[in-house]
């Protein structure tokens, strides 16, 4: 593909790289980044990788070197790679990302998310929305370049593939996917491992966080949509974290008369954030995400505005 021979020259000609993946590091945002540290580190180049926000209790199986830093002094690097991140924003770095540029940086964006921001910075992008998780194509990368993937890179690979197809339960989840997850196995990776980190990764404030999302379900019969709400109050009554409330609407539309559902809640940063799911083909969440100034998959999509939700008598209420 053209993209890996571009790709490849930079990786040919720099030495020193930089990988940022997003906040709040999910298992594709980790598994992608440290099975491309391996490749380039073992490549002999200087590598750091970077995500704002540390990696989560139960995907620290995956760190255990501890690769991922929270920091980075951007005059060591000659290329920055940008990986699973959907937009500038989600970098958490978006002005010292831009500055670098300015200064001559070389910009590689490796992400399956659809077209953003990201695409029009990077000097390359090796950007293919149909893929299931950027995993996927960092597969591909080092395959492509005759790297040895070993039990560790196969585990952190197939933990991103794992994570985004929703433990192969998502549309996303092809044929191709799954030779590639044959493969790993072959590898060594360990799919008991992930599986059981990714199931137990609940807390008990989280599951009463969820409870009252699920307890608040409503159905609009019209539209197929289940829908529920979360304030700042149900996230400070129950103890949970920000960060806890991902995944649970795909638990909301597990519901049997859900074509599609919603899930809106309240941030700490007086933004009003909604997650979109579906698993129908004849649904594109992102056109209803789009309506609200987010976008994302046609199956997985979210938005963000500021405002506050408000009960009044039964219903809620965003001002
Ligand atoms: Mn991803």
């Amino acid at each position: 593909m053209k993209q890996y021979n571009e790709l490849n020259k930079v990786l040919e000609g720099k030495t020193g790289f930089l990988l940022i993946t997003h906040e709040e590091p999910d298992g594709d945002a980790i598994g992608a980044t440290l099975s491309l540290y391996s490749f380039l580190s073992d490549s002999g180049k200087k590598v750091l990788a970077v995500s704002r926000d540390s990696v989560p209790p139960f995907f620290s199986f995956l760190d255990e070197n501890k690769l991922l830093n929270s920091d980075f002094l951007v005059g060591d690097y000659e290329v920055i790679i940008l990986i699973d991140n959907g937009d500038l924003k989600r970098t958490g770095f978006a002005d010292r990302i831009k500055k670098a540029k300015r200064s001559g940086k070389t910009i590689i964006n490796i992400d399956h998310h659809p077209q953003n921001d990201i695409w029009k910075l990077a000097d390359i992008n090796i950007a293919f929305p149909s893929y299931s998780s950027t995993s996927e194509i960092m597969y591909e990368i080092l395959t492509v370049n005759g790297y040895e993937i070993d039990s560790t890179v196969a585990t952190a690979l197939l933990a991103g593939i794992y994570y985004d197809t929703g433990g192969f339960q998502h549309s996303n989840t092809s044929k191709k996917v799954m030779d590639i997850v044959s493969d790993l196995l072959k590898r060594g990776a360990r799919l008991k491992k992930i599986s059981k980190n990714i199931a137990k990764a609940r807390s008990v404030n989280m599951l009463k966080l969820w409870g009252i999302a699920l307890n608040r379900i409503t159905i609009v019969k019209e539209f197929g949509l289940a829908y529920s709400v979360l304030t700042q109050d149900d996230i400070r009554y129950t103890g949970a974290s920000e960060e806890e409330i991902s995944g649970l609407v795909n638990l909301i539309n597990s519901a049997a008369e859900a074509e599609a559902s919603l899930l809106i809640y309240e941030s700490d940063n007086g933004n009003i954030k909604g997650s979109l799911r579906t698993e129908s083909d004849k649904v594109d969440v992102s056109a209803l995400a789009k309506l609200f100034g987010g976008g994302g998959h046609k199956k997985a999509s979210g938005f963000s505005f500021s405002g506050r939700i408000t009960k009044v008598g039964e219903n809620w209420r965003l001002d």
